[in-house]
């Protein structure tokens, strides 16, 4: 715990205050830390970055979805994605605020969104190009998410661990819309199982990239998990989500496109393949498939805004004026 705080706060042991021994010492016994109470700067800054990206994955990631809410096969179909699209939306909103009891404001972090500096999921730097790509963004994608928030449901800041619980409830149903569409589509047509097998050969390693790199790879697993902000290693849970998902696409009767994979009965999991790293890196820098596109389209929607939200204070500061003047 000391060697590890020592890291954190760039003090050596005999420097580390009786406040920053007295925190660690609640997050090992399970509290919950609380918006007004005291933090180490490093907890607060990890948080805020975790928080935002998280927050700015949501709202991105209505894109790739969102872009097919006008081409879905029936009206049932098109009532469920946009549902599901502004459940997303939601999601951004308790993340945002999550993220404002620490101090920094939504606009902040959307200016550092759309400037570059903050980053989201890689998974929303990829297209989707079939509708089958509905289903395996559903399944996968938000599958991915389920299991890496789950944990979080139990992360040590109150504030986001509350956000976490209500957001659990819609991604499961999430989860399940996806999975509905993958049957629909592996058990159709011809044509349509094979959309659906090239809708899986083509998110299934960006899905196991949304873990983020491999355990030794990872610059902030070790503090985080010391500080409960991350429940479990990246690895931990990208061996649960293919331990898990790979019997679901049996019963679809597609194919995980990858020739390594294979049950491995004494770790009790499936051996699989790492994804490509140097894409995953990539598309961090900026150079995914649709990075471009995803910022330009979040830039234009703020911008676009700017009226809405310069009326709403003026409207804001004509009722305050006039409160006043009757007082
Ligand atoms: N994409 O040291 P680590 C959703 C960055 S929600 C982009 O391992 P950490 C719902 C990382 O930030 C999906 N960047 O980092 C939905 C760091 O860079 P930095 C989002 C990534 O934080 C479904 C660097 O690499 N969920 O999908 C990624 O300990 C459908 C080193 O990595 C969350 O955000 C990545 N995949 O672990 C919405 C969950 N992976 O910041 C619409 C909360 C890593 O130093 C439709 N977040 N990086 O410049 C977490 O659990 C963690 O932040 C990890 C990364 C696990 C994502």
């Amino acid at each position: 715990m000391y060697a590890q705080l020592v890291k954190s706060e760039g003090k050596s042991q005999a420097e580390l205050t009786p406040e920053d021994i007295a925190f660690q010492e609640r997050i090992d016994r399970g509290e919950k830390i609380e918006p007004k109470e005291w933090m180490p700067e490093g907890y607060r800054k990890t948080l805020i970055r975790q928080i935002g990206q998280h927050a700015h994955s949501e709202i991105v990631g209505q894109l790739p979805e969102g872009n097919w809410i006008t081409r879905a096969p029936t009206l049932e179909r098109k009532q469920i994605l946009l549902a599901k699209v502004q459940d997303e939306a939601g999601h951004g909103l308790y993340l945002y605020c999550a993220a404002e009891t620490l101090g920094v404001s939504r606009d902040q972090l959307l200016e550092k969104l759309h400037s570059g500096e903050m980053k989201y999921s890689s998974i929303f730097n990829y297209p989707t190009l079939t509708w089958a790509d509905m289903g395996a963004v559903g399944w996968l994608v938000d599958g991915a998410a389920i299991m890496n928030q789950v944990p979080l449901q139990r992360t040590s800041y109150g504030p986001y661990s509350r956000a976490m619980i209500r957001i659990c409830k819609e991604e499961s149903f999430h989860q399940r819309q996806g999975y509905a569409i993958m049957m629909k589509m592996a058990t159709g047509t011809p044509e349509q199982k094979r959309m659906a097998q090239d809708a899986l050969n083509r998110l299934w390693y960006p899905s196991l990239m949304m873990f983020g790199p491999s355990d030794k790879d990872s610059v902030h697993s070790v503090q985080s998990m010391a500080w409960k902000i991350k429940m479990n290693s990246n690895d931990e849970l990208r061996q649960k989500f293919v331990d898990q998902t790979v019997p679901q696409a049996e019963y679809l009767g597609l194919t995980v496109p990858d020739p390594n994979l294979k049950w491995n009965e004494e770790k009790g999991g499936y051996d699989f393949s790492e994804p490509d790293w140097d894409e995953f890196y990539q598309v961090l820098k900026g150079n995914g498939p649709c990075n471009k596109e995803r910022l330009g389209a979040r830039v234009k929607a703020w911008e676009d805004g700017a009226w809405y939200r310069d009326a709403m204070v003026a409207h804001a500061k004509k009722k305050a004026a006039r409160a006043v003047a009757a007082e």
